[in-house]
């Protein structure tokens, strides 16, 4: 039977991230895609000039909730993104605990930062929050900086495998069952991701080439692809390495389009994905 996956996260209504993003890789997989706005924005908060619009849709989850439940609406996973106001863990938690099927995964990625800093509009009060939030989640998708903001723990960029292991181990130790650390990279050429398995404490990696470029929306994308393949019936590990693949892909259809600054082609890679 098609799988029916819950998302929630913002729109920014440009920018190539968050779920103008979701939407089309997950529904790429097969999975039939709902959709829960947390926010509407003009843009992604990252780089464009000006001010950006943000309108908070925290008041209309209860009555959407309601709604869902009055249907016996039943997701089989839930994805959550961006999330611009911590009142809403509260909501998702409802969603959680009375609108999932029984065993639907439950995949958190924290996103609210990069590069050893939170995006614009979060603080370190978010941070504990969303460290809170993620305690309830089968799969965690911080990358290393999201990872050390919930953690308190110190975000280095040069790093061995124990410090891999300790953030892997802090994000179990916060509650998420399995952790999937990504943006890990221990020589320059090669960028990767730190598969950890919180039950048998047991960490595996997965490298690409790394392309030296920074671009936005790059973690949505690898979450979009992590959460279509791995209810496409992929392990946890095969699904991280195949949406590494997925946003290496794009970055580099994005190469040859040196004042696309604002995120990554990942439609191309849709468009292609049967020829691969
Ligand atoms: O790609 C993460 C993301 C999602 N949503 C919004 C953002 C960002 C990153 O900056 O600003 C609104």
């Amino acid at each position: 039977m098609q799988k029916k996956l819950l998302t929630v996260q913002d729109i920014s209504c440009i920018g190539q991230c968050s779920l103008t993003v979701a939407m089309p890789i997950i529904s790429s997989y097969g999975i039939e895609t709902c959709i829960l706005p947390s926010a509407i924005l003009s843009t992604h908060t990252g780089g464009f000039k000006g001010k950006f619009t943000f309108r908070d849709l925290t008041d209309d989850f209860p009555e959407i909730i309601r709604h869902w439940t009055e249907n016996a609406i039943r997701f089989d996973a839930l994805y959550t993104g961006y999330i611009g106001n911590a009142k809403q863990f509260e909501y998702i938690n409802i969603i959680k605990n009375t609108l999932m099927a029984e065993g639907a995964p439950i995949i958190i990625d924290p996103a609210m930062g990069d590069n050893g800093r939170l995006y614009t509009g979060f603080d370190l009060e978010f941070a504990g929050k969303m460290a809170e939030y993620v305690s309830g989640s089968d799969y965690a998708l911080p990358n290393i900086t999201e990872a050390a903001f919930m953690l308190g723990a110190e975000f280095k960029t040069e790093y061995d495998e124990d410090y891999i292991l300790s953030i892997c181990r802090g994000m179990r130790d916060i509650g998420a069952k399995n952790t999937i650390l990504t943006g890990v990279s221990f020589e320059p050429e090669l960028l990767g991701i730190a598969a950890y398995n919180g039950e048998t404490d047991t960490v595996e990696y997965r490298f690409e080439k790394r392309i030296p470029v920074n671009m936005h929306g790059t973690g949505d994308i690898f979450a979009s692809a992590f959460a279509g393949a791995l209810l496409g019936g992929r392990t946890a590990v095969d699904a991280a390495s195949e949406a590494a693949v997925f946003v290496g892909r794009s970055i580099i259809n994005t190469l040859d389009q040196p004042d696309h600054f604002y995120g990554a082609n990942f439609e191309s890679v849709i468009a292609n994905k049967d020829k691969h």
